[in-house]
């Protein structure tokens, strides 16, 4: 039997990209899911496509992951349903700008901080003692490449990638004694709405970044998630890394 079936796993950021494809897949599969995210709408219609399309329970919570007291609702909103998350996946977090340090908008860094950082700390905060309670659950966070290396004018966002790192790190060491498996899945470049959110809305200059060569795609790393939570409860991958083929490092490319 499907090893997620009938299980309840929260998906934060589900209105693009990752997140919403890891929602679907899990959905897919029978699993019951928590879906977040600021944009209401987008959130409603996922809401309403997952349990119509895969018959599974979907709750959704409209909110900012930096609202630590948002944070805190929701998972008293579960606690009062009955309902913890068997699997976490922390997955809301953006790039903002992309400059020299030096020339760096302070507005863009907070917001990465924020939400990349605090906002995962938040959320694991809320949820994580549910988890520890049953001694059981699963955590992914997701990092990235940026935080395995660092690129010109990625400053900021590969310092709260680097964190990521070092929390998924942190939460596995803090978690010995119980069930509860944790592991960072850190994709390189991918076409989402990732590029267009960094580039504060630049269309044009956001398709760039993945002309020439074949990204990965939100169900790439959808399919990667959903093979590290589906693995034996006596295994647990603590980090997986993932290019496209086309990109060996953040420095070399294979591009057309
Ligand atoms: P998208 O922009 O497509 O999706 C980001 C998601 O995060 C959206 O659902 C967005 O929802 C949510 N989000 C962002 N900020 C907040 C916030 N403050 N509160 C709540 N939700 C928020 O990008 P990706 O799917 O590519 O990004 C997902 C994760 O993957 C990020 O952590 C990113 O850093 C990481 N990543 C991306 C890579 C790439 O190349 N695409 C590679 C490696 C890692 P909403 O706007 O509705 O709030
Ligand atoms: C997103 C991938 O290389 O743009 O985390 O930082 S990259």
């Amino acid at each position: 039997m499907n090893p997620i079936r009938g299980k309840w796993a929260l998906v934060t950021g589900a209105t693009s990209g990752f997140g919403k494809a890891i929602a679907d897949l899990f959905a897919k599969n029978g699993c019951n899911v928590i879906i977040t995210g600021r944009r209401a709408e987008r959130l409603e219609a996922l809401e309403h496509i997952l349990r119509e399309k895969y018959g599974v329970q979907v709750l959704s919570y409209c909110f900012d992951v930096r609202d630590l007291n948002q944070c805190v609702e929701m998972s008293n909103d579960l606690l009062s349903r009955e309902i913890v998350p068997d699997i976490l996946v922390n997955n809301a977090g953006l790039a903002s700008g992309k400059s020299k340090i030096h020339e760096g908008l302070i507005a863009d860094w907070e917001k990465m901080i924020d939400t990349n950082i605090k906002g995962l700390l938040y959320i694991t905060r809320s949820i994580l003692p549910m988890m520890v309670e049953r001694h059981e659950g699963h955590i992914i966070n997701i990092g990235s490449t940026a935080g395995h290396i660092i690129y010109p004018e990625g400053n900021v966002y590969n310092a709260t990638k680097f964190a990521v790192k070092a929390l998924n790190e942190a939460i596995n060491l803090d978690l010995a004694g119980t069930n509860i498996r944790c592991c960072s899945i850190d994709p390189g470049a991918a076409e989402t709405e990732f590029s267009v959110v960094r580039f504060h809305g630049d269309e044009e200059k956001a398709a760039k970044v993945y002309e020439g060569y074949t990204p990965l795609k939100a169900e790439d790393i959808a399919n990667v998630v959903y093979y590290v939570v589906t693995t034996p409860p006596h295994v647990n991958i603590t980090n997986l890394v993932m290019y496209p083929t086309a990109q060996r490092s953040v420095y070399v490319w294979d591009k057309e």
